[in-house]
């Protein structure tokens, strides 16, 4: 029989607090979390959100909502789950709901977008005292080489030149941080893959560019700089590199992650192979992805 999740925590010995990398924080009165419209002074955020252990972090705020109210059913907490409260109504930036010891949080797409809201997300998960968090990023992505419906476990999170490295510029210059990701719980997950049935799963490296059409070698946007050939011959070097799928998000992820101590999986479906595209497969296997998502989510939390 498999270990319980806690049983695995305490195999490993876990016990990590979420750490902030910035002297500064202690020297505030307060601290307010602007895109979530939280605060320390305003909330009690080690009441609120003290329990928390999973952190679910997905593009679409539509999907965050019916992911969490699918964790609601699945862990038959009290209540209608059509009634989860948005924890950040006061502003329509990002959605945040809290189903037991899981949140469910929308990022937007794009670097930018889940960078400000890891910032504050992770603020709040060191505010609340939360202890031995594993934060997921379960999202959609282009597959490379790949059977449409494929789940991508990624290994690592590489950038256009298939570096395993994200680039900040901090007052005008360039910081590199590192974003591999934790070998064993993706190696875990892959296990836990195999004893659900039709879930494709394989584990490999993410490519995360700063555009969905030039920047993933789309031939469709309101420019294109490359011919056809040259997209293929890009796309055959990145799956030489190991990048199994890519999106947009990914790197950003993997070194806020590493860098504060969290616990980071990333899950993407691959909706569709670029080396095969056909729209509407996209469309039919987004369905999908919250399926074949929701299913990865919920057995690592048996
Ligand atoms: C996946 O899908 C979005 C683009 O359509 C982007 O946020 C991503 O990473
Ligand atoms: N998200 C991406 O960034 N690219 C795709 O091809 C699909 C989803």
């Amino acid at each position: 029989m498999r270990s319980s999740y806690s049983q695995r925590v305490a195999s490993r010995v876990w016990s990590f607090t979420v750490q902030v990398k910035n002297p500064h924080l202690d020297t505030m009165e307060e601290d307010i979390l602007y895109h979530f419209s939280l605060g320390t002074k305003t909330h009690n955020l080690p009441e609120m959100f003290g329990d928390i252990k999973f952190v679910c972090v997905g593009g679409s705020a539509n999907r965050m909502r019916a992911f969490a109210q699918f964790i609601h059913q699945e862990l038959q907490l009290p209540g209608n789950s059509e009634e989860i409260r948005d924890i950040c109504e006061g502003t329509d930036r990002y959605c945040m709901y809290k189903v037991g010891p899981v949140l469910s949080i929308s990022h937007g797409m794009g670097v930018p977008s889940i960078s400000i809201m890891l910032h504050e997300l992770i603020k709040l998960l060191h505010h609340a005292h939360c202890r031995d968090v594993v934060l997921f990023r379960i999202g959609t992505s282009g597959g490379v080489g790949l059977a449409p419906g494929t789940v991508v476990i990624s290994s690592k999170a590489v950038d256009h030149s298939f570096h395993p490295q994200f680039e900040q510029v901090v007052l005008g210059k360039v910081i590199t941080r590192s974003t591999e990701l934790d070998e064993g719980l993706a190696n875990e997950l892959l296990q836990y893959s195999t004893e659900l049935q039709d879930l494709p799963t394989v584990i490999g490296n993410t490519m995360c560019t700063h555009d969905f059409y030039e920047g993933q070698g789309r031939l469709d946007g309101a420019l294109c700089s490359f011919s056809p050939e040259e997209k293929l011959e890009y796309l055959r070097k990145a799956h030489e590199a190991g990048v199994r799928n890519i999106e947009m998000e990914s790197t950003v992820f993997a070194a806020m992650c590493r860098v504060c101590g969290l616990k980071g999986i990333v899950l993407c479906n691959a909706l569709h192979s670029v080396w095969c595209r056909d729209v509407f497969v996209a469309l039919q296997h987004r369905r999908l992805t919250v399926g074949q998502i929701f299913t990865c989510g919920t057995t690592f939390i048996h």
